[in-house]
């Protein structure tokens, strides 16, 4: 099986909603229903903090996501956690630095599997890249309240120096993302935008997923 090809992974990375029980203010599967009805382009399960979901709940929760993203041609990532992602057969994983290296991922899930990657520097977007990242997710570029140690807010400013440096690869930038704030991510030079709860914690998530749609297609990416 080859790697997914570039061109296409931009596409589906437009917009890229993640989430897990603890984003959710009702039944996630509902939550994803409703996402995916206002076209998310990719889905995430991050299973994380405090009063998260482990053992059969989570694996039961990640199978119910899994079948309503591959019944509408979402592609399903698991967020850090490999045994999760084989024992799910998920599209793909993604990681911090301070989880598994993209190099040993790679060498356990094999090359048809998506492989995303957090960086914060150039230096670790290069590594990424080298280690056999398709995609980089860069943040967070605005305050967040969604990841309890999330480092320091950038702005579009790493992006920006990430292309200017040759980085081509697809990336999506993250941390703190709204209709409101999005369109300078995507100046910057990020494909598409990764959002937890501007989507999750929405009144009208369905709605609130279509505007996404609908301004990343205006930047013309
Ligand atoms: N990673 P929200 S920021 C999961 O900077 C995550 O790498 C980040 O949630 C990073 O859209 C973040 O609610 C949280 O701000 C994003």
């Amino acid at each position: 099986m080859q790697r997914m090809n570039s061109e296409h992974l931009r596409d589906l990375l437009k917009v890229y909603f993640i989430m897990g029980s603890v984003n959710c203010r009702k039944a996630p599967v509902k939550v994803l229903q409703e996402a995916v009805a206002g076209g998310i382009t990719m889905f995430q399960f991050r299973e994380k903090g405090t009063g998260s979901l482990s053992d059969e709940a989570r694996l039961n929760l990640g199978r119910r996501l899994q079948k309503i993203c591959h019944a509408n041609g979402v592609p399903f990532i698991v967020n850090d956690d490999i045994d999760l992602a084989i024992a799910l057969d998920a599209d793909g994983i993604h990681v911090g630095q301070e989880d598994t290296p993209a190099l040993a991922i790679r060498q356990l899930l094999g090359e048809n599997k998506i492989i995303g990657v957090s960086a914060h520097s150039f230096a670790e977007a290069q590594q990424a890249i080298a280690d056999g990242a398709d995609y980089l997710g860069v943040g967070p570029i605005y305050p967040t309240s969604s990841k309890e140690d999330a480092k320091a807010v950038q702005g579009t400013a790493m992006i920006e120096e990430l292309r200017n440096k040759g980085i081509t690869i697809p990336l999506v930038g993250i941390g703190g993302i709204t209709l409101q704030n999005v369109a300078p991510v995507l100046t910057a030079g990020a494909d598409g935008i990764s959002v937890i709860s501007a989507i999750a914690g929405a009144e009208d998530i369905t709605t609130t997923a279509r505007g996404f749609v609908y301004k990343v297609s205006l930047s013309g990416t």
